[in-house]
């Protein structure tokens, strides 16, 4: 008896042990977390192009238009994200630009992951691309700002608005003035609807220095667009390649952040009216105004003074504001001498926390050193940096994007692709590639 208990003690621990051995409980999922873009910005910001829940990443804008992006040259995709269908499935424009031939330049739709509408574009040099639903009808709208060809003597581009329906498209011009509009930014200037500030870098020498930089009101009618000046002279805005509209002060009204060549070039030292060179925030005072007397100005990274985006976001979640600025190479053109030339050579970004409306590096984020096997690597150019949680841990992420970047068919890059910086739990940034 008692041997036979012996017997079927022996065999339970067996049993036991045996079910242990062959099937292992298994580790749990990871957990995944879905970040909601849409509570990520809040107020007045709301009514910027900065807020944009519909941003993908990774996109192969270049495979999609079923073309090769030459390593040098003029041609470009610029591109945005946006709900045009208004359905939750997140879309975007992409929109070409061919220094060589313009006539080429064309906006494509891409809705529910099909191209949906192609049409030629109203500009000859497009250079940014902002979306957001201009007139309130729930389906996201495009706004175009561009320089014309970026060589020699041009009349330049107006910015262009494009209000989309599911099933059509009206283009319509709402600047007055044709320019070198490099940059723009949208958002509630005055009222509550989005409202254009078109930035002309060349308008000091072509318009006159003290004339103002304009903006263009929406009553949310597409023939309502006003032109009304701002307080900002031309002159100060003569370097400005960036810009983005952001309450930043948390007053319930925009300011204005201002970045692009943060040099100063030699010049500026007998002009009576120099460019403001310094990447800097101008707060606003409402309707149009601006506080161009007291600049908050921001550190500058030497050599590294090329602007190509800039970005706002609470990223590291601490409720406070962090200042995400993306840079390439560049210099006063004197300092070439006898360098070699060093230009738009990849990219490095800034990060700046607040103290008391001092701004402060709190990380630099370098670039993977593989960027520099290829010596002109400047192709990678153009940069428009998204904050994105690519691993889905509900910390957010900077993925530094360009056509080239997310193009599989432009090889040289291929030892980069899928690039970002992936947000620790320390809340520093590693180098990732996302397969
Ligand atoms: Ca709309
Ligand atoms: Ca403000
Ligand atoms: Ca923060
Ligand atoms: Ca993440």
């Amino acid at each position: 008896m008692r041997n036979i208990k012996y017997i079927l003690f022996l065999w339970l621990i067996i049993s036991c042990s045996k079910d242990d051995i062959l099937e292992p409980t298994p580790p749990p999922p990871p957990v995944l977390c879905e970040v909601d873009y849409s509570t990520l910005q809040s107020g007045i910001n709301r009514t910027s192009t900065h807020y944009q829940p519909s941003n993908e990443v990774f996109i192969d804008y270049a495979s999609m238009l079923n073309v090769t992006l030459s390593k040098f040259g003029s041609y470009g995709i610029f591109s945005a994200g946006g709900d045009f269908n208004h359905n939750s499935i997140n879309d975007y424009v992409m929109v070409v630009t061919d220094g060589d031939n313009p006539s080429n330049n064309e906006v494509i739709i891409v809705v529910d992951n099909e191209i949906s509408l192609a049409f030629a574009s109203p500009q000859v040099g497009t250079r940014k691309v902002s979306v957001i639903d201009l007139n309130q009808d729930s389906y996201d709208d495009i706004i175009l700002f561009g320089t014309g060809p970026d060589i020699g003597d041009s009349p330049g581009d107006k910015t262009h608005v494009i209000y989309l329906t599911p099933n059509n498209y009206t283009v319509k011009e709402v600047g007055l003035i044709s320019g070198y509009h490099h940059t723009g930014a949208v958002g509630a200037i005055e009222g509550t609807l989005p409202d254009i500030l078109d930035i002309d870098a060349q308008a000091a020498f072509t318009i006159g220095a003290t004339e103002k930089v304009k903006y263009y009101v929406n009553n949310g009618s597409i023939d309502g667009w006003i032109q009304k000046d701002t307080n900002i002279p031309y002159y100060l805005v003569s370097s400005t390649y960036q810009s983005e509209l952001y309450d930043i002060n948390k007053d319930g009204i925009l300011d204005l952040i201002l970045g692009g060549h943060e040099w100063a070039e030699t010049w500026y030292d007998s002009s009576p009216t120099p460019p403001q060179w310094r990447t800097h925030i101008l707060l606003g005072l409402g309707n149009g105004q601006f506080d161009i007397s007291n600049p908050i100005l921001l550190p500058i990274i030497e050599n590294w003074g090329v602007l190509t985006d800039i970005d706002v976001y609470d990223i590291d979640n601490d409720s406070n504001l962090e200042i995400i600025i993306t840079r390439t190479t560049g210099r006063q053109m004197e300092e070439y001498q006898p360098w070699p030339e060093t230009f738009y050579d990849g990219h490095i970004i800034q990060i700046l926390k607040e103290d008391n409306a001092d701004w402060y590096n709190w990380q630099i984020i370098e670039q993977p050193s593989q960027i520099f096997t290829d010596q002109n690597i400047h192709i990678e150019w153009p940069y428009v940096t998204k904050i994105y949680d690519v691993n889905k841990d509900c910390l957010l992420d900077i993925v530094p994007e360009s056509d080239k970047l997310n193009a599989k068919s432009f090889s040289s890059l291929n030892n980069i692709r899928g690039l970002y910086y992936e947000q620790q739990e320390d809340n520093t940034f590693k180098i990732k590639y996302k397969k």
